[in-house]
Formats: C-alpha cells, sequence, structure tokens
C-alpha cells in the first residue's frame, strides 16, 4: 500500500493527496499531529519516516519487489504522476513532455505555493508577495491557460476531443502541476484574497472552477477527510485577517470589497 507522510495541515503535502485522491491510488494517509514536537526531533533522524532531510512529505511507494522512499514535494508530485496520472500511463511522457511539466510544476510550488504558505507564517510578506510577486507570475499562467483554451477549442473542432470546455495546463487533461497551482489557488481563497485575483486573471478562475469540479476531487474537498489548517502556524486564523487588513490597506480590494 502506498502511505503519504505528512503533518495535519494542508501545506505542502495537500496537492499531493489531491493528485491520489482524483487518480485513485489507493493510500494510507498517515497524519503526524503538529503538537508531537519532543516526537519528531527523535523521529526525524530515521530515514525511514523522514527521508534523508528529515522533513515531510514523504512517500512510501510499494513497487513490486521494492519499497521506495521519494522525499522533496515536485519529486514526489512527479513519481505519483509517473506511477498514476492516467495519461502518462497510457502514453508515457517524452523528455520534452517530462520536462516542460517540470517546469510548470516548478512554477506552481515554487513561485506561487510556497511563498503563500510562507505569506502566513511571515505576515510582513503579504503585500510583496500577494500583491506584486503572486499576480505577476498568474499573469504569465493567464496567457498559458488561453494558449491551451485555443488548442483545446481546435481539437475540438477536429473532432479529436470529446469535451471542448477542459483546460489545464498542458491540455485537455490535469498534470501534476495543475495540482499544485490549484492548492496554491486554494489557500488564496481561504485567506479571504481570491477574489480580485479572480477579476484579474479569468481563465485562472475557470482552472480553479474544472479542478473543483473533478468528481473525485469534489468528494475528496467535501469528504471532511482535509485537514482544516492550511499550515502549522499557532496564529494562523489571526494571521489570516492581518494578511486582508494589509492588503486593504494597498487598495488591493475594490470599493465593494472584491
Ligand atoms: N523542500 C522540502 C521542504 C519540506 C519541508 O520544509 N517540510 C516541513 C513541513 S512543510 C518539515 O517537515 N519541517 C520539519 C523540520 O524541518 O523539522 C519539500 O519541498 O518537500
Amino acid at each position: 500500500m502506498t502511505t503519504l507522510r505528512y503533518w495535519d495541515c494542508q501545506g505542502r503535502g495537500e496537492p499531493l493527496r489531491m493528485m491520489l485522491e482524483d487518480w485513485e491510488v489507493p493510500y494510507t494517509n498517515e497524519v503526524i499531529p503538529l503538537e508531537q514536537e519532543a516526537e519528531w526531533e527523535e523521529r526525524r533522524n530515521y530515514s525511514s519516516f523522514a527521508g534523508p532531510f528529515g522533513q515531510l512529505p514523504v512517500l512510501e511507494f510499494v513497487e513490486p519487489e521494492e519499497l521506495r522512499t521519494v522525499v522533496q514535494t515536485p519529486a514526489i508530485a512527479q513519481y505519483i504522476a509517473l506511477k498514476a496520472d492516467p495519461a502518462w500511463l497510457s502514453k508515457p511522457p517524452s523528455v520534452a513532455e517530462l520536462t516542460k511539466t517540470l517546469a510548470y510544476g516548478n512554477m506552481a510550488y515554487e513561485d506561487l505555493m510556497v511563498p503563500l504558505l510562507k505569506c502566513i507564517f511571515n505576515t510582513s510578506m503579504a503585500v510583496k508577495t500577494i500583491g506584486n510577486g503572486v499576480p505577476r507570475v498568474l499573469e504569465r499562467v493567464e496567457e498559458i491557460l488561453s494558449v491551451v483554451q485555443e488548442d483545446v477549442t481546435g481539437a475540438f473542432a477536429a473532432g479529436t476531443l470529446s469535451e471542448e470546455d477542459s483546460v489545464y495546463l498542458l491540455g485537455p487533461l490535469p498534470a501534476y502541476p495543475d495540482y499544485l497551482l490549484f492548492h496554491a489557488i486554494s489557500v488564496l481563497k481561504d485567506i479571504g484574497v481570491a477574489s480580485p485575483i479572480f477579476k484579474m486573471f479569468p481563465n485562472v478562475e475557470a482552472h480553479f472552477t474544472s479542478m473543483q469540479q473533478r468528481p473525485n476531487l469534489a468528494s475528496y474537498l467535501t469528504s471532511g477527510r482535509r485537514p482544516q489548517r492550511i499550515t502549522s502556524c499557532k496564529t494562523e486564523a489571526k494571521n489570516k485577517r492581518v494578511i486582508v487588513d494589509a492588503l486593504q490597506a494597498v487598495g488591493f480590494f475594490d470599493a465593494a470589497g472584491n
């Protein structure tokens, strides 16, 4: 059985959980309580538990002849995709496809998701990150999605695609970067700052909606099995309000509060 080991928060582990759920991989969701600080200091030294870097997430994937421990979020995401993404299983990715997917995955992880998680711990970064950095990245994502939209519409017109409206970062089906992007946007929504972003970037909103409506993902999102907290930050609820206030003060929202 595959095991994903991560903390009792969404954090870096959540997009990995979403991939496993959406791609119907049977897995054990091993959730480590956030309060186990003393135990963690001990357990992080065991590479079988916390990998060679003493951090989570860790994925244990049982191969027919061996057990693989995979660490580092983008590597885990790529590994899950190679083992379970239906598109990659039916047609293994070329070197070019693998490389492009890694580039998009790193963009969603390093340039969006991780800075957003850091803002929750350090609210002084919020205006710079959410007010400037994130929109700058999403401007490019918006363009990428509109090019894919044209391709998908063309393929639908040519009769090679059955669904006209599915537009993800790399084509008509979600690849692993889509789950990283979806989680980043979910974090913005959870903080309460997504509406100006959606107004600026309608393709990004449409991407968010398409992901949210994927049946397996929708049932996971409403299952009550997700950790409530985004991060391990003890003052997360208060910090989210501080972020909204800071962005309000710099005119991020319009007069109607959107
Ligand atoms: N570069 C790693 C970072 C992993 C990481 O920072 N994990 C944190 C939780 S989000 C952790 O386990 N921290 C505990 C520690 O370092 O003691 C990745 O992308 O997976």
